[in-house]
């Protein structure tokens, strides 16, 4: 508790000469409404009192400030705004530092920039991350970040959204100094010697020599343009936070700052933003268990067993390695745990080639992984994940025997994405300690984890499970128990409905274009060429199922990539997916064998037909209690599917287009087709008749 207000605190040392204004407002010193009115407060009173000859700001150890307030955007604007308090810096004529220790990003690193020096510790990051949420830096940072270390590198830092750690930001003159030992005492230190040194403290807007390349070189800010927005093709934020630059480069430092102002304002309201404020608040709350009791711990977790060394078992070991905890493999016969083993190896140098990993990083973590054929090993494990073929049989197997060998209260996880896990846990006597823990492929790679809870998993269980996700930097959401969880059982609507359309007029790379327009980084038939098409065939042979052009395809051996043609033809050695006559031959016959009269299919009612029936399946999800929230609905499409994240999720776009839109527009096609799924569900219908959207919906819990 401050004595400016509940957040803010003002003392001095040096007999009164250096003022120590403290920020604390848990977690990580948001800077909401108090925290600047407070901030306000002491720099008048630090500036007011003559006694005072510098001033320090302090944050805690895990920020010095995480920036504005999110939740309080949209929301009518309070005064003083942060854009306030930079300019009252300004008219300081005594040396303000900022002592950054955990992270200093967006408004946080702007109020810092806005002070005369910056000092951090050495674990120290800073950033100006707006980008990531549709934003760009609004209080000053696009102005001041460029002249400090030049207009291309703060291009690179803002468009990027990246933290930096302090060593970096030293070397580029974004900070003065990294400080060892007693970080306060040290911060105090440089701050002593500021007040004696005397003389008028530097302002990051008065500074001129870094902007000198860029001025020189017009041209300089459009190759960084070219090279950093061609990812980012068509969002509004990226290309805004590259105009706020030029804006430095060309402008007067008040005039840029106005430009930057007016390009914020501009974001704030647009629908990317929007969307990405929404995910940012639901990939938090995905992470919490509604009806957890406060007082439920997880369980310890030293060592993990991962059980397969196929591609899944491999990159789930890799997970674990990544945040450093021991994880043993085991395999049936030495070969395949060689090949497993192998494939890791070669994932780690792939990394090193692409330089996103050292050899020295690359050796630690594969000392983390040992492999074995000793089923004994299992033991060893405080968590166990099975990650074998998909057959009940062989999984009720396994779990029988993890249950005669696992230590008491190891937590007891399949990876299936397919099976019941109640049936796999009733193999055990212990399923309070079993659930689903669904990786997507590559597991290494993916950010998303489904945490699958059965009807008797323990909180116990669910929280450890919730804990490792975060250990190992997944994105967790807990689901229930139904037929491909979540994020397949609504990914199969679209395939029947892509194989529809192939079958009614369209051909792959009409659909797989509308896809790619509406913001997925690849489309259904691109994505089943890299899976392998053979992956499917099998289940639907075991389900007694059919889907008459990817049997066809199949049956021709056309499995996709890896066979050099599927969807598309391949040429050796090429990702690179091109149109096939053949193809089109396929789908056009079987079209006529099935006596289905062809037309010609437009791009919106393909993009329709891939949104909204997974749209549909939500709402049953959700009726169904398969889903806590709307929002872990979005989340697991944004982290485990590719879903645009500019776009919100399915469930939140939903809610943008309308649901009575959505629900007529199933209507009409589920009047003209044969897929009864497309019939909207009772809940749309609801939402729909009573002009309410998804996020109306409570947050429930699991069914089980
Ligand atoms: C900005 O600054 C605009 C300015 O340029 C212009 C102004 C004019 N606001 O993530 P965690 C909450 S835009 C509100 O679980 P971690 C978060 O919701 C902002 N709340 O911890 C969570 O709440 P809960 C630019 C925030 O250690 C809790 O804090 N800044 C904010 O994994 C803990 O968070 C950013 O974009 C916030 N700014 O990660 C940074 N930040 O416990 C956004 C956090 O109720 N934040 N919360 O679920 C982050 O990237 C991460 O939260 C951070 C900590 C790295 C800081």
């Amino acid at each position: 508790m401050g004595n400016i207000n509940a957040v803010v605190n003002f003392e001095t040392a040096d007999d009164g000469r250096i003022a120590v204004i403290s920020l604390d407002n848990p977690p990580v010193n948001a800077l909401g409404h108090a925290l600047r009115s407070g901030l306000v407060a002491a720099i008048e009173r630090a500036r007011d009192d003559h006694a005072v000859a510098a001033v320090m700001l302090i944050g805690t150890a895990r920020a010095f400030s995480a920036g504005a307030d999110i939740s309080e955007f949209g929301k009518p604007r309070k005064p003083p705004s942060l854009i306030d308090i930079v300019a009252l810096l300004d008219t300081l004529a005594k040396p303000v530092v900022a002592a950054i220790s955990g992270l200093a990003l967006g408004g946080g690193f702007e109020l810092a920039l806005g002070c005369h020096y910056r000092v951090a510790t050495q674990s120290a990051r800073v950033g100006l991350p707006e980008v990531k949420l549709g934003l760009l830096p609004g209080a000053g940072g696009t102005q001041r970040l460029p002249r400090l270390i030049g207009a291309e590198a703060a291009a690179e830092i803002i468009i990027g959204g990246d933290p930096v750690p302090a060593a970096k930001a030293l070397a580029l003159g974004a900070i003065d100094a990294v400080l060892e030992g007693d970080f306060r005492a040290k911060a105090l230190d440089f701050t002593r010697a500021k007040a004696a040194a005397g003389g008028k403290p530097p302002r990051a807007r008065d500074r001129e020599d870094k902007l000198a390349p860029a001025k020189a070189d017009p041209a300089l800010l459009d190759r960084v343009g070219e090279k950093l927005l061609r990812r980012v093709k068509g969002l509004p934020a990226p290309k805004a936070c590259l105009d706020a630059v030029r804006a430095a480069v060309n402008l007067a430092f008040d005039e840029g700052q106005k430009k930057e102002l007016a390009l914020f304002m501009e974001l704030l309201t647009s629908p990317e933003s929007k969307a990405q404020r929404h995910v940012f608040f639901a990939e938090r709350e995905a992470a919490k268990l509604p009806d957890m009791p406060a007082s439920v711990k997880e369980k310890p977790i030293h060592r993990a067993v991962v059980i397969g060394a196929g591609t899944m078992g491999g990159g789930i070991a890799m997970c674990f390695a990544n945040a450093g905890i021991p994880v043993r493999v085991i395999e049936t016969e030495q070969a395949a745990l060689t090949r497993g083993l192998d494939r890791v190896a070669e994932n780690y140098r792939i990394a090193i080639s692409r330089g996103s990993l050292t050899e020295a990083e690359m050796d630690k973590r594969m000392a983390q992984i040992s492999g074995t054929i000793d089923f004994g090993a299992v033991a060893e494990g405080d968590v166990v994940i099975e990650a074998v073929f998909e057959e009940m049989d062989l999984k009720r197997r396994i779990f029988a025997d993890i249950d005669r060998l696992a230590k008491p209260g190891a937590l007891l996880a399949s990876n299936t994405s397919t099976l019941d896990i109640n049936e796999i846990a009733r193999a055990t006597k212990r399923p309070e300690d079993v659930l689903g823990m669904h990786f997507f492929s590559p597991a290494n790679v993916m950010r998303l984890l489904e945490i699958v809870r059965a009807s008797k998993t323990s909180f116990e269980a669910l929280a450890t499970a919730l804990s490792i996700g975060r250990r190992i930097g997944k994105v967790t959401s807990v689901v229930g128990v139904c037929d491909g969880f979540v994020g397949n059982r609504m990914l199969a609507r679209r395939t029947t409905q892509a194989e529809m359309l192939l079958l009614e007029g369209a051909l792959p790379w009409d659909v797989d274009a509308a896809v790619l327009a509406f913001g997925f980084p690849m489309g259904p038939f691109a994505m089943g060429d890299l899976a392998g098409l053979d992956v499917g065939w099998r289940i639907r042979k075991a389900r007694g199922v059919k889907a008459a052009i990817s049997d066809t395809l199949c049956e021709a051996g056309r499995f996709g990539q890896k066979t050099g043609a599927g969807y598309y033809r391949y040429e050796p050695g090429s990702r690179t997916p091109n149109p096939d006559p053949e193809v089109e031959k396929i789908i056009l016959a079987t079209s006529e064998r099935l006596g289905i009269k062809r037309r010609r299919i437009g791009a919106e009612e393909i993009t329709e037909r891939m949104m909204y029936p997974m749209i549909n399946e939500g709402a049953r999800i959700l009726e169904e209690r398969m889903a806590m929230r709307a929002s872990d609905i979005d989340i697991i499409w944004i982290y485990g599917y590719g879903w645009p994240v500019w776009r919100g999720g399915p469930m939140f776009y939903a809610d943008q287009v309308g649901l009575s839109h959505i629900r007529d527009r199933l209507a009409h096609y589920a009047a003209n087709s044969t897929d009864k799924m497309l019939t909207p569900a009772p809940w749309l219908e609801k939402l729909a008749a009573e002009g309410k959207g998804f996020a109306s919906l409570p947050v429930q819990t699991i069914a089980v």
